[in-house]
């Protein structure tokens, strides 16, 4: 069996591949085109559209992260061919982490010490109680559901939402539009974690970001068409002056590497880090590349992604 395998850190992962899967033959972009063309399954992570047009035969692809918008936005994607992605796999506490720091910055006023640190200014502000710091998670599939859940148990009040009807413990459950809106009156700090699908396309447009209470915060771990940024910069305000959300931090932008060009960069109430909440873990991220391709193999049931759902 031949398992094509395209993700950043190439070397850690063939080694850890041959060693948990020793029946498969690891191929990569670096062999000849004879040897990794038709490949019987993918384990990629965005893979360059010429890589993927060479794969008519795979009986089954790997997504190497939890967001397929990528790998269903390339042309040369094979058809009907079963994708299965990775869950969770370690990435949720990561992107817990990154929550919790965003949430923190604006709950325990990191960004008002900052610029009083620039007028030497020494001047503590009461804290408010996590209690009295509602936050909103958009999103609860795998990692939402679990990011959720960890916030919840740091003390803050979660409100999670779904397009669908969910429910879990400790977490007041919002779904469709009008618990969307109900969810946004509510929250201080809203987590974004959806999918990019059709749907989810600037979920957070000017109406959206106008519905938050006035000083609350956007934490974005999730993907960056979320945001309708023209909407986003109106809504942070001008220069010094606030606007109606207080700050956001990004992770995720439509077009990566964020464009030197773009506004946000130098924007004083927006932090900006390089699609690094969630990187994959390798350990886990393995077993389940190793368990599709035996599910595959052995013909058993396996969950694969929905690509008209987008995820
Ligand atoms: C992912 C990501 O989807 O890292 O896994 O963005």
């Amino acid at each position: 069996m031949r398992v094509l395998l395209h993700i950043d850190d190439i070397d850690t992962w063939r080694q850890a591949l041959v060693e948990r899967l020793p029946e498969a033959e690891i191929v990569t972009a670096d062999d000849p085109a004879d040897k990794r063309r038709n490949a019987d399954y993918l384990a990629v992570w965005q893979p360059p559209e010429a890589l993927l047009a060479e794969q008519a035969q795979a009986k089954g692809i790997i997504n190497l992260g939890a967001g397929v918008d990528a790998l269903l936005n390339n042309p040369a994607l094979p058809e009907n061919v079963p994708i299965v992605k990775l869950r969770d796999a370690g990435m949720a506490e990561l992107i817990a982490d990154y929550a919790r720091y965003g949430i923190l910055h604006f709950q325990r006023d990191f960004d008002r010490y900052r610029r009083q640190q620039a007028q030497r200014e020494w001047r503590a502000h009461a804290v408010v109680d996590k209690h009295d710091w509602p936050v909103g998670v958009l999103g609860l599939g795998a990692i939402g559901a679990k990011v959720a859940a960890m916030l919840a148990a740091d003390g803050f009040p979660v409100h999670g939402w779904s397009r669908t009807p969910k429910s879990l413990a400790g977490i007041r459950c919002h779904h469709g539009d009008t618990g969307l809106a109900a969810l946004l009156r509510q929250v201080r700090s809203l987590v974004l974690l959806l999918p990019s699908t059709a749907s989810t396309r600037h979920i957070m447009d000017a109406e959206a970001l106008a519905a938050l209470p006035k000083g609350a915060s956007l934490i974005n771990p999730g993907r960056g068409s979320l945001i309708d940024e023209a909407a986003l910069l109106d809504a942070l305000g001008e220069g010094a002056q606030e606007g109606r959300l207080r700050g956001a931090i990004l992770d995720a932008f439509p077009e990566e590497p964020l464009p030197a060009t773009s506004p946000l960069w130098t924007h004083p109430r927006i932090w900006i880090t390089p699609h690094m909440a969630g990187p994959t873990p390798l350990g886990e991220a393995v077993d389940q590349v190793v368990a599709a391709i035996r599910a595959f193999e052995a013909g058993d049931e396996i969950e694969t992604v929905d690509p008209d759902a987008g995820y």
